[in-house]
């Protein structure tokens, strides 16, 4: 059982940006056990805009998952944030995508990520740090939607 966060960056010195925030979540108190490749990505929803940095990190913590999601709001806001429209460029964004097992259904957080089987940029990374690790609500591993995503977007 692990907790996994997702990491992105399209402004600035993205690579800069994405380790900025790993060293943030360490110095926060929360254990960093692996970290994915950085990525590079095309932006995924709103397209007219530049390509993404993206990495999966694999933490650990005792805090809650409420907690935790408060850590990655801080982070962002020390990291100066700027969010100019919604799914745009960013200098920094820190997303909750599992934690354990569990499965939160609240205004603020939803664990799983509600979008995360239809990443790539999400599930490339994680599944080269966990390609075993279980979804908790659609009962299949990272690998098994990875491949149906990479399935799905076959012509
Ligand atoms: N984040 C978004 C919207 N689109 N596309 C890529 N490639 N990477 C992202 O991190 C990303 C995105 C909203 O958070
Ligand atoms: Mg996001
Ligand atoms: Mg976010």
């Amino acid at each position: 059982m692990a907790i996994y966060i997702a990491l992105g960056s399209n402004l600035g010195d993205t690579d800069n940006n994405l380790k900025e925030a790993l060293r943030r979540l360490t110095l926060k108190g929360i254990r960093v056990c692996r970290v994915s490749d950085f990525m590079t990505t095309k932006p995924y929803g709103v397209t007219d805009q530049p390509d993404f940095l993206n990495a999966v990190a694999e933490i650990e913590t005792d805090k809650s998952p409420t907690e935790l999601l408060h850590v990655l709001l801080q982070i962002e806001q020390e990291m100066g944030r700027n969010r100019i429209r919604h799914w745009g460029e960013r200098n920094i964004d820190l997303d909750l995508l599992l934690f354990d097992d569990r499965i939160i259904d609240l205004p603020e957080l939803q664990v799983p990520h509600p979008d995360m089987q239809n990443r790539d940029f999400v599930l490339g990374p994680l599944a080269q740090i966990a390609p075993e690790v279980m979804h908790p609500a659609l009962r299949k591993t990272i690998r098994q939607l990875w491949e149906q995503l990479a399935e799905k977007k076959k012509p």
